[in-house]
């Protein structure tokens, strides 16, 4: 069976689930998204991602035209339609159509969809023997210009570390932002253990990943210290254990950093304690599918 989409209140065949050329998400990046997944038929922090999006729009002056009550029916009725447990889960509002002016006040109407997909792990075996990262010359939006806080359609900043770290031959992209101070990975939040101490930039250069705060969370409940502070390259190449945090990418050790090994070149003790305490969470924790 094709998958269905939610459109606008309905539920469309894949083909069928289109949006306009004047649709302001496809002409300039202009609306906002999440990506969350569901284990074993829940989803996982489901509020917390609406939230997210829904602040994300606030910030960029986009109306949802859906309460969070409503778009959490749509998710989980999306999911019941499409029959899955384990998937990842992608909902987007964009400004909706307007003109070729980038005048937002000429889209009345946001356009609403919610993708459905079923979804394994992201990196394979990488989870056991570790990512290799680039730290890339592309530099983190700063937040006077586009906060990276928003989680908008407009990926193109990602999109360039990322192109930077295939062409260097990294699984994944660091970046950093205009003052030198770590960032965040292309798609996932950055840890650096040092000293049995787990570090992490605070949530101003990058976004407040929903995974960021459960890996703080399960690091504070086994007695670890966490410490929201900036970050140079020193600090990366001196780690004792460098992991990423994302939905897409769970809890990913960081084991080469531009060539150079992290401490012994293994995933470490605390970044393998934490992708066992995830792998837990996500499946005690979620909203149900019914
Ligand atoms: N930073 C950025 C820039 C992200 O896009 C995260 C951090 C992690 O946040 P969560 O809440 O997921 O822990 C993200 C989210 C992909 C992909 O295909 C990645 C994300 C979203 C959608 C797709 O790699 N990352």
């Amino acid at each position: 069976m094709d998958l269905v989409i939610y459109f606008n209140g309905k539920f469309v065949p894949k083909q069928e689930a289109r949006t306009s050329i004047y649709d302001h998400g496809f002409l300039y990046g202009d609306g906002v998204f999440e990506g969350i997944r569901a284990y074993n038929g829940r989803v996982f922090r489901l509020n917390e991602h609406l939230d997210r999006m829904y602040d994300s729009a606030k910030a960029i002056d986009l109306k949802i035209p859906l309460s969070k009550d409503e778009m959490k029916k749509a998710i989980i009725e999306t999911m019941k339609r499409n029959n899955l447990k384990d998937a990842y889960i992608r909902p987007i509002v964009s400004r909706g159509d307007g003109d070729l002016g980038l005048d937002p006040r000429k889209c009345p109407k946001p356009n609403i969809f919610i993708i459905t997909q079923e979804w394994g792990a992201m990196y394979g075996d990488l989870y056991e023997k570790g990512l290799t990262a680039i730290t890339v010359g592309v530099r983190r939006n700063a937040p006077e210009a586009m906060p990276p806080n928003i989680k908008s359609l407009n990926y193109l900043n990602n999109i360039l570390a990322k192109i930077e770290a295939n062409a260097k031959g990294g699984d994944e992209a660091i970046m950093f932002d205009v003052h030198g101070n770590l960032s965040e990975g292309s798609g996932d939040n950055i840890f650096v253990v040092k000293n049995g101490e787990v570090i992490t930039p605070p949530a101003l250069n990058n976004l407040r990943g929903i995974t960021r705060a459960a890996a703080i969370e399960l690091a504070r409940k086994e007695g670890i210290d966490v410490v929201e502070t900036n970050m140079g390259l020193f600090d990366l190449y001196t780690a004792d254990e460098v992991f990423v945090t994302g939905t897409a990418a769970e809890i990913g050790p960081i084991t080469k950093i531009d060539g150079r090994l992290i401490a012994d070149g293994k995933p470490g003790k605390i970044t393998k304690m934490l992708m066992s305490a995830f792998k837990e969470l996500t499946i005690i924790e979620g909203t149900p599918i019914i």
